[in-house]
């Protein structure tokens, strides 16, 4: 709190959060959080999301995963509720259907949804399904960006390049229709495949192309990497001073999508909970940095144990 005032950031984005939380309250106060992640091949980035949401404040976390994984992973984050989905035995979330996961998100207050997923053919129906069931505020990370980005090639020829009006296609106004609100999170590479442009190019203009996105999609955009660019639909921009090369490491972003998610859950705005969800990774992983002889030995799970 105190390096928010000071920065005058808690003003600015309409913030009143006291350092600790008042003495009546319970956990029911500060929302539950849904997280969709993991699968055989990476469960940790559902296990790095999940602890994330936690430290991040959420009341409850609930982490459903394909059920094969359940006994593997059982235990070793005790405070979060695990949920297994029926997956045919497969660790996969190829064989999982929508119906049980609309059913879970209904009582949450935040939804995140992609990180370590994998692909699937079908998966990007599968996806809209979910995008129209949940009312909840989402977050979509990884390959959940990746599913979007081929149903935006799929759908609207979207011309990119500043200036340029975007054709009214199923895809601009797609994600603007649905009943809540959505944060994506994407690093360069992602955020290309959604324009359809190249890592060079987005790099090339990190704000312009966010704000433009933002805009024609109606969602916040969190455009990862040094200098992290978060823009609203409306036009406000935010750059992120916080953060260091030692979070160039895998799982990074897994954590930032569970810090934001459990912010949504604890009642803030999406912008609130964006800016503010960026600021406090980077910031807890400058501590976490510092905390060793050198940044390069970061892991993500340190940026959760410094949050
Ligand atoms: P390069 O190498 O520079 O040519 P992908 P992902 C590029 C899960 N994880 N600036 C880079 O290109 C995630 O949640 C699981 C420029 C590279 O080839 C996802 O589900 C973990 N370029 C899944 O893995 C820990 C950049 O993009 C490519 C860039 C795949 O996610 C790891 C990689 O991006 C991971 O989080 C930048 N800042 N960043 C686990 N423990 O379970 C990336 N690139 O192909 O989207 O793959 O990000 O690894
Ligand atoms: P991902 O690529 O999805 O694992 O996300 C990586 C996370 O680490 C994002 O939040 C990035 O902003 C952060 N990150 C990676 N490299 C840097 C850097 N050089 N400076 C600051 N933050 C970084
Ligand atoms: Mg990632």
């Amino acid at each position: 709190t105190y390096l928010l005032n000071k920065m005058g950031l808690s003003r600015r984005l309409g913030l009143e959060i006291p350092f600790n939380r008042e003495q009546d309250t319970h956990k029911g106060t500060y929302g539950h959080t849904l997280i969709m992640a993991g699968s055989a091949q990476m469960s940790g980035a559902g296990l790095l999301c999940t602890r994330a949401a936690l430290r991040g404040g959420s009341g409850l976390v609930t982490w459903m995963l394909p059920g094969q994984l359940i006994p593997m992973l059982t235990g070793l984050q005790p405070e979060a509720i695990l949920r297994g989905l029926d997956d045919g035995g497969s660790g996969q979330w190829s064989s999982v259907q929508t119906a049980e996961l609309l059913q879970t998100a209904k009582n949450k207050q935040a939804v995140v949804i992609g990180p370590g997923f994998g692909r699937w053919d079908g998966d990007v129906s599968w996806l809209r399904e979910l995008l129209e069931g949940i009312g909840a505020p989402v977050v979509l990370d990884a390959d959940a960006l990746n599913m979007w980005a081929d149903y935006i090639k799929e759908t609207a020829v979207i011309p990119r390049r500043a200036g340029a009006e975007p054709e009214k296609g199923d895809a601009v106004r797609y994600l603007a229709g649905r009943k809540g609100l959505t944060i994506i999170t994407p690093h360069p590479a992602e955020m290309a495949r959604l324009c359809g442009l190249n890592t060079a190019e987005v790099q090339g203009d990190r704000i312009g192309i966010s704000r433009q996105f933002s805009r024609e999609q109606q969602v916040i955009v969190v455009l990862k990497g040094a200098r992290t660019v978060i823009a609203a639909p409306d036009g406000d921009v935010y750059v992120n001073t916080t953060g260091n090369p030692g979070m160039a490491t895998g799982g990074s972003g897994d954590v930032l999508a569970g810090i934001i998610g459990s912010l949504l859950a604890q009642g803030l705005e999406g912008i609130q909970a964006a800016a503010l969800g960026v600021y406090s990774h980077g910031l807890a992983g400058d501590r976490a940095a510092a905390a060793r002889p050198s940044n390069a030995s970061l892991i993500a799970g340190d940026i959760i144990e410094a949050l």
